[in-house]
Formats: C-alpha cells, structure tokens, sequence
C-alpha cells in the first residue's frame, strides 16, 4: 500500500533551513524562514512566557482533558486581544493546532456551511494557504495585490479582483504584515474592501499571524477590529506563534462572527465538531500560557514590553537597510524596505540574483526573494546591502 504513494514536493521555506544548516561558511546570513531572531541570532523565550511556564508548573494539578473547543478562559482572552470589543452574541471561538489549524478548520467550516465556494487569496500569498487548499480541493483564485513596480500594493488591480467574489464564497486577507511581501493595506483600503465585501456578500477570512509585529498590539488589530464591526459574517484565523514566541507550542485560535445568535451557536456546534473530526482537543499548554500571561496584569505588561522590543528591533534593521541602501544604490528605490511591516519584505529581486546572494555571499532568503528583516543585524545590514547592489538588484 504505502509503495503506492507519490513523492511530495518539501516545503522550500523549511528546506532552506537544511541547506542553510550545510553550508560551512563563516559570515552566512539566514534570512529565511519566518522566526524572530534577536541579534545574536537566538529566538529567545520570552519573559512572560517563562514566568507563565512556571507558574503553571507550581499550581497545576491535572492533565486530564479540557474542552473540545479549548478553555474559554482562554478563548475570551484571545477574543479580546484581537478584537478589544467582543461581541459575545455573536461570536463562536475554538483553540486550533496553531494559525494553521486554525486556517484549516476555517476553510472546512466554510465549505461545510457553503460547499459550492471559492477561495479568493492575494497574488503571492503565504504558500501553505495554496497548498492546504489543493489538498483539501477547494477551488481557489489570485486577486492582484503585490505592485512590482513600487513594491507597495496594486490597490486597483486588488479591488477589481475582489469584486469578483460571489456570495459565500471566502476573501482570504492578511490581517497585517502580508507574508511574503511586507506590503500592507491603509485603514482607508481596508474601507473599501470592507464596501466590496458587503456588496458581494463574500466573507472575510482574516489571516492574523503577526499581530504585534507591525505597528503594535492594537493597531495590527485594527483592520480586523474595523472589518468584524462592519461585516455580518467574519472568520479570523490568529496564531500565537510569532507574538509569544511559541511556535513549537502549536497555539492559535479561529473566530466566527455570525449574523444572529442561532447562527452562532450552529458555528460553536461545528468548529467543535470538526475539533474532534481532525485531532480531538486542540493543545492545552501553549493555551495556557497565552491565557495566563494575558488574565494576569503584570505578566501581560512585561510581556508586551518585550513584544514592543521585538518589534522596535526589527523597524531599527528596517530603517538602517533602507538608508545604507540609499546610500549604496544613490537613489530611493529600496525605501519600501522601511514602509513595509512586519517581518519580510519582498525585494522584487530575480531567483537567479537571489541564487547569486546564495552562492556568492552566502546570503539565504526565500526564492521570491523574500527576507526575513529578523535575520539581520546591525553588522550584517551593511553586508547585505553591499551583495544586493553588488548582485544588479
Ligand atoms: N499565516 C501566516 C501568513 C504565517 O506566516 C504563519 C506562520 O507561521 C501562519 C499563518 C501560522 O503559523 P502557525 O501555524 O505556526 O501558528
Ligand atoms: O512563512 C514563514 O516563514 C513562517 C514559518 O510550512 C513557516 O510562516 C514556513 C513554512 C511552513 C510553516 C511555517
């Protein structure tokens, strides 16, 4: 039986990681895959999430099950810190096997309420969206989004795309910091995909992975906040991967936000259904550690001091390229690099001149030529500015 399965094509961010792994050079710079590196180049523990570990340690007493949807606790508290106004009639939540889980089981839900639907995603997109979706066969389109000629949005092009959406067919947004590109909607774009989305009746399923990582905890939000305000019908897909550092810990939650009440309990009934159709209950401890740092006043505060540094860090390196880069190339044209949010940024290079940043400077980023801004430092900065002038970038 199993002498029948097909190769399957690796994941070319996480192959990177081997190779990267392999090469012997000193000086090699990994700006691949998408984890936050402090500049000595360690994805540190955070505070918050240390203490949180120990005090679950001292005063848990069972490891028996929690709930198919996860603890409510925290639920309301990943409920709250998305969208700071929850509207409890209207919301259905469950703890998923992190942003992913929560991808998936969104997508099944959707197309267990809607079978006939189509996925709308941005052209590029995060490469697992594409991937979960053909394995589970659901068709899918590209609207337009990334402009390569700015490097920003193709806002146009992306509303023309949009308006295609049929009626419960799904929009697949990032909530902020796009993954690949860097390049993020304006509050007044967010406006009017929010209009687009009400005209066609599609709904909305927010993509929300780095919330914390851009702008800060409440205006990384505030797109979502402004879409679930606006909107019947909104299905948000968060990760605590990147914002508490516990990506191994596998957290994250969906949202649905339904138009009546009745509706929202058939949501609840299903998301816990499917729950226990794909794994049963979803991890508790990387739940716990979230719930306990964000119920708790002191731990929540240290917690977003260090998720503030984290972010500063990253604007600092985002700057700091920019500038050397002006400088190096005497013009603006890689001022994108410090407009765009987040953790990546698509540099709009050919995959042969980031092949070339590869085997000549050592030099790793994703293939789309997407870096990974936590990667750097303030001495590599100027090493990678130098390879990219140096490449014809
Ligand atoms: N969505 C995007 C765009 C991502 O980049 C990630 C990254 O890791 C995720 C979702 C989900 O991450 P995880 O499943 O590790 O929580
Ligand atoms: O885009 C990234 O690099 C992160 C991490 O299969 C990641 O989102 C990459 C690939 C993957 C899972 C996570």
């Amino acid at each position: 039986m199993l002498s029948n399965l097909q190769p399957q094509a690796p994941d070319k961010i996480l192959m990177l990681i081997e190779e990267f792994k392999a090469d012997t050079r000193q000086g090699k710079i990994d700006l691949g895959v998408g984890v936050y590196k402090d500049p000595e180049g360690v994805t540190p523990v955070m505070r918050a999430v240390k203490a949180a570990e120990q005090r679950i340690w001292e005063t848990q007493t069972t490891k028996a099950y929690t709930g198919l949807a996860g603890e409510p606790e925290y639920r309301s508290a990943m409920a709250k810190m998305v969208l700071a106004e929850v509207p409890a009639d209207r919301l259905a939540s469950v703890a998923t096997v992190g942003g992913t889980g929560a991808i998936r089981q969104a997508l099944e839900l959707a197309r267990m309420a809607h079978p006939g639907l189509t996925v709308h995603v941005s052209d590029p997109t995060w490469p697992n969206h594409l991937s979960i979706m053909k394995f589970m066969g659901l068709p899918y389109v590209e609207y337009r989004y990334f402009d390569v000629a700015t490097r920003g949005v193709d806002f146009e092009a992306m509303k023309q795309d949009i308006a295609r959406a049929k009626k419960g067919d799904i929009v697949l947004l990032h909530g902020c910091c796009h993954n690949p590109t860097g390049a993020n909607l304006t509050l007044d774009q967010w406006r009017e995909v929010i209009d687009i989305l009400q005209t066609t009746g599609a709904v909305p399923l927010i993509d929300l992975a780095y919330q914390g990582f851009g702008d800060g905890l409440d205006a990384d939000a505030e797109a979502t906040r402004l879409v679930a305000q606006s909107l019947p019908e909104v299905l948000i897909a968060a990760s605590c991967s990147k914002n508490f550092g516990i990506y191994r810990e596998r957290t994250g939650i969906l949202i649905a936000l339904a138009e009546t009440t009745q509706a929202r309990d058939l949501a609840q009934g299903a998301m816990a259904y499917l729950n226990r159709q794909n794994y049963s209950f979803p991890p508790d401890h990387g739940a716990r550690i979230v719930q306990t740092i964000l119920t708790d006043d002191a731990l929540r505060a240290d917690w977003a001091a260090e998720l503030e540094e984290v972010r500063n860090t990253m604007l600092g390196l985002r700057d700091q390229l920019a500038a050397e880069l002006r400088q190096l190339s005497g013009s603006d044209r890689f001022d994108f690099i410090a407009h765009h949010r987040g953790m990546f940024s698509r540099l709009g290079a050919t995959p042969e001149q980031v092949q070339q940043l590869k085997s000549e400077a050592a030099i790793y980023m994703v293939g789309d030529s997407r870096l990974n801004i936590a990667g750097l430092n303030q001495h590599t900065v100027p090493v990678l500015a130098r390879a990219i002038i140096d490449a014809g970038i």
